[in-house]
């Protein structure tokens, strides 16, 4: 019989792990508040969850922190995330100090699971860029203006010399920039660029409205000529994600936004790990390239965790690896060190730290290209900055 494992920080106020333990193995299978004839329960106890470990970290006089692990049988659920999280995490998410930090499931359920469609490298063959980590930027601002200032933006950061450019996760389906025109200029726009500079980007547009509608939208946006779909997966779903990533009309990557991750996440207590919702479950559902706050921008999420989120996404497994894009805040001084902790197979991703450049989103983006080439070669920032004007003006306004 094929199973999930689930890993759990307690912090129980009981002192007892493993009768703590034993309940939820009991709870959320076969057990409930009253006592079972018992013949049903003979008849339940393959179904029954079993306590694998409990291990305590810490004791205090308030509570006992430690860890907890359950398998629970696959014959209890359908093989879907909705059912998974239900079985493992429903009611138990609401009941007290406890936190679900890992998954683990068996190669056959994994079975059940697309995973990208094209991950790290099938993104990097649509760019033909193999040899560093890819930028990205953000259009900023453009919440009330029209396409033509939309078409500016896009045009500017091209020529900067990106190789993805997202809508802003904020900009949704509006009457002066609808989701088809935007699709239909960038296109264009980028077309250009492409033949004026030989440069290619690619525009993720903002997949946005009701759930029934995102099917046939983004099949819509494909058709158009849509390079790259950008979702804010945890105000819908996962679930929602793996059916855009199951349906073969949709035939482009997806990038996955961390919008409203932070309310089943950020708690030390509740929730979901970061690692498990940003990175294993999202690449298991279909990400291509999943953003999440890096450890040292404006939004800042801890080193560890970042770190963990970048590895569930790349790490070996039937899947197809998926692009880790530590964002927020992001400016060309931090580039060494965004190299040191996520390498070369990574996005950096910067809104503000482009457009804000004295020289404009063309500046912004030279200035991160500079910053990227000259690390890649173990040069100082400061160094590079005595060749290259935009890194300097960059490393002159946001620091060394
Ligand atoms: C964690 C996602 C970051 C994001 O979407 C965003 O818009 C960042 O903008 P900047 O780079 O902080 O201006």
């Amino acid at each position: 019989m094929t199973t999930i494992i689930a890993t759990y920080l307690v912090h129980d106020n009981k002192h007892n792990l493993n009768k703590k333990a034993e309940g939820i193995a009991l709870g959320l299978t076969i057990g409930s508040w009253t006592d079972l004839p018992q013949l049903q329960q003979e008849q339940l106890k393959m179904h029954k969850g079993e306590v694998l470990s409990t291990e305590v970290f810490e004791q205090s006089s308030q509570e006992t922190k430690g860890l907890i692990k359950i398998s629970y049988p696959s014959a209890n659920f359908s093989n879907d995330l909705a059912a998974i999280l239900t079985t493992v995490f429903g009611k138990l998410s609401l009941d007290g100090k406890i936190k679900l930090l890992d998954l683990e499931f068996s190669e056959e359920l994994k079975q059940s699971f697309p995973g990208p469609a094209f991950g790290i490298e099938g993104i990097r063959d649509l760019l033909q860029v193999y040899n560093r980590p890819l930028l990205m930027s953000i259009f900023k601002g453009v919440i009330g203006r029209d396409l033509d200032y939309l078409k500016e933006q896009l045009r500017e950061q091209a020529l900067g010399g990106v190789d993805i450019v997202k809508d802003d996760e904020i900009l949704f389906d509006n009457p002066l920039t609808p989701l088809e025109d935007r699709v239909v200029a960038g296109r264009d726009i980028l077309d250009q660029v492409y033949t004026e500079t030989g440069h290619k980007t690619l525009y993720a547009v903002n997949l946005t409205g009701r759930t029934f509608d995102l099917l046939e939208k983004a099949k819509r946006a494909v058709d158009l000529g849509a390079d790259m779909l950008l979702f804010n997966v945890f105000a819908y779903g996962l679930d929602v994600l793996q059916a855009l990533r199951e349906n073969d009309e949709i035939s482009v990557p997806i990038m996955a936004h961390p919008a409203v991750s932070g309310a089943f996440t950020a708690s030390p207590v509740y929730g979901f790990s970061s690692k498990l919702l940003l990175g294993k479950l999202l690449r298991y559902a279909g990400a291509d390239l999943g953003l999440f706050p890096s450890p040292y921008g404006s939004v800042a999420l801890e080193r560890d965790a970042a770190l963990a989120i970048a590895h569930h996404l790349r790490a070996d497994d039937v899947f197809k690896k998926a692009f880790p894009g530590p964002s927020a805040g992001i400016h060309p001084a931090l580039v060494p060190v965004l190299f040191e902790d996520f390498g070369i197979e990574s996005i950096i991703n910067a809104g503000g730290g482009i457009h804000g450049h004295p020289a404009g989103a063309v500046g912004g983006g030279r200035a991160f290209r500079q910053a990227i080439d000259a690390t890649l070669k173990g040069q100082k920032l400061t160094d590079a900055a005595q060749e290259h004007n935009e890194l300097k003006i960059a490393l002159d306004l946001w620091g060394y």
